[in-house]
């Protein structure tokens, strides 16, 4: 580890072991680590200790940074030449633009926090299905999430403890809190979890309140500069403007405007880990391939019966599985037309290098092809 590093304060926000562990394996002994906090229109930000915040570029070789990426900088270019590798990330699937683009793309939004924020305004009621696929979202990202219900000085105490027991409910294993910008309820107890170090993303609706607890946490009022499309048909959608605000007790906070929790993307892992509730009865169906609907022997429906849990939580379960499902296969297809487009291509090749070598003296015509 170079010598600078040995001193906290000329760390990047959220270093630690792992990082320096994986600092010293990625042999980058001319580089400086930075951490990205900040990417809009004006370019990319990398902070090289709390403060210390540099206008960047990404060298071509490496992937597409996303905030919260730790990376090496060579300082005198300013320019990012590697990404350590991501411990967490958020990414999102995005719907192909042109036809003959990837349908079904993943594209990283966010990387390396340890917690996500999953936010539900409580005034029009916890909606159970979303949350349900939020929480699949975080999960998949590998980072612990934490249910937050919002704008509580809008509803009665009742009302917000009710809600609160059926966002549990549907958030096996998470902490469930409930707080408001407003009257600044619950606000402590969120600053209570030991937060320094960590980097915290937000996922949630518009809407939900996302920036107000950002703004709220750090006691003053944070710009984001959330870049919109103006062209764009499906309407006020940000671009991938986010960063990372370091609060005064040394809590990182990702906001990214993108992180909304739409659509879900080969979420195996997260999945599972959203419904582990569900595992148990699972296990107990006779036939290995259940759907849970009309099956004898069904270990669900028989937890539904006995009251162990609710129909609408297995409705939510079998909606989600469905969907992942059909995301495979669109996405399976899409990889064999692709598959079958690359082996037309590579025969035709073929064909034209045979055509080529027969008329000419049998030298190699292996460089000639890179009009693709
Ligand atoms: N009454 C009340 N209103 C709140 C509270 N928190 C946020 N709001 C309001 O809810 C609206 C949306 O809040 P934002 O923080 O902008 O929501 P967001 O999640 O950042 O939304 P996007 O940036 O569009 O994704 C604003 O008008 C806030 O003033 C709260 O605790 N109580
Ligand atoms: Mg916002
Ligand atoms: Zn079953």
């Amino acid at each position: 580890m170079s010598p600078v590093l040995d001193q906290p304060q000329m760390q990047p926000p959220g270093w630690n072991n792992h990082w320096a562990q994986e600092w010293s394996r990625s042999q980058a002994d001319s580089l400086t680590p930075c951490r990205v906090v900040r990417i809009d229109k004006g370019g990319i930000m990398a902070a090289t200790s709390s403060g210390e915040e540099h206008l960047v570029v990404a060298a071509k070789a490496v992937r597409r940074v996303v905030v919260g990426d730790l990376c090496g900088l060579d300082l005198a270019a300013g320019r990012i030449e590697l990404i350590l590798p991501r411990r967490t990330v958020f990414e999102r699937r995005s719907p192909g633009v042109a036809r003959d683009q990837l349908q079904l793309q993943s594209r990283p939004l966010a990387a390396n926090m340890d917690r996500v924020f999953v936010l539900q305004p409580l005034e029009s009621g916890v909606n159970l299905t979303r949350l349900a696929r939020e929480l699949v979202l975080a999960w998949e990202s590998g980072a612990q999430p934490v249910v937050i219900l919002t704008k509580a000085d809008l509803v009665s105490a009742e009302w917000a403890e009710q809600e609160r027991s059926e966002a549990q409910r549907f958030a096996p294993g998470v902490e469930v809190h409930v707080i408001s910008t407003r009257s600044a309820h619950g606000l402590h107890e969120l600053r209570s979890l030991h937060l320094a170090g960590h980097t915290i993303a937000m996922l949630g609706a518009s809407g939900a309140g996302k920036s107000s607890l950002v703004n709220a946490l750090a006691g003053h009022e944070v710009q984001l500069v959330a870049e919109v499309r103006d062209n764009d048909r499906r309407g006020r959608h940000t671009t991938s403007a986010g960063q990372i605000i370091e609060l005064e007790d040394g809590a990182l906070l990702i906001d990214t405007p993108g992180i909304r929790g739409v659509g879900l993307w080969s979420a195996d892992d997260g999945f599972e880990k959203a419904f582990d509730d569900l595992s148990v009865y699972v296990q107990q169906c006779r036939f290995a391939d259940c759907t849970h609907t009309i099956e004898p022997g069904c270990g669900l429906l028989q937890a539904v019966s006995d009251g162990h849990i609710g129909q609408d939580r297995v409705h939510v379960f079998q909606e989600l599985a469905v969907e992942l499902e059909q995301l495979e296969e669109g996405l399976e297809t899409r990889e064999r037309e692709e598959q079958r487009e690359r082996n037309q291509r590579s025969r035709r090749k073929a064909k034209r290098r045979d055509d080529d070598s027969s008329e000419s003296t049998g030298r190699s015509y292996e460089l000639g092809e890179e009009e693709e």
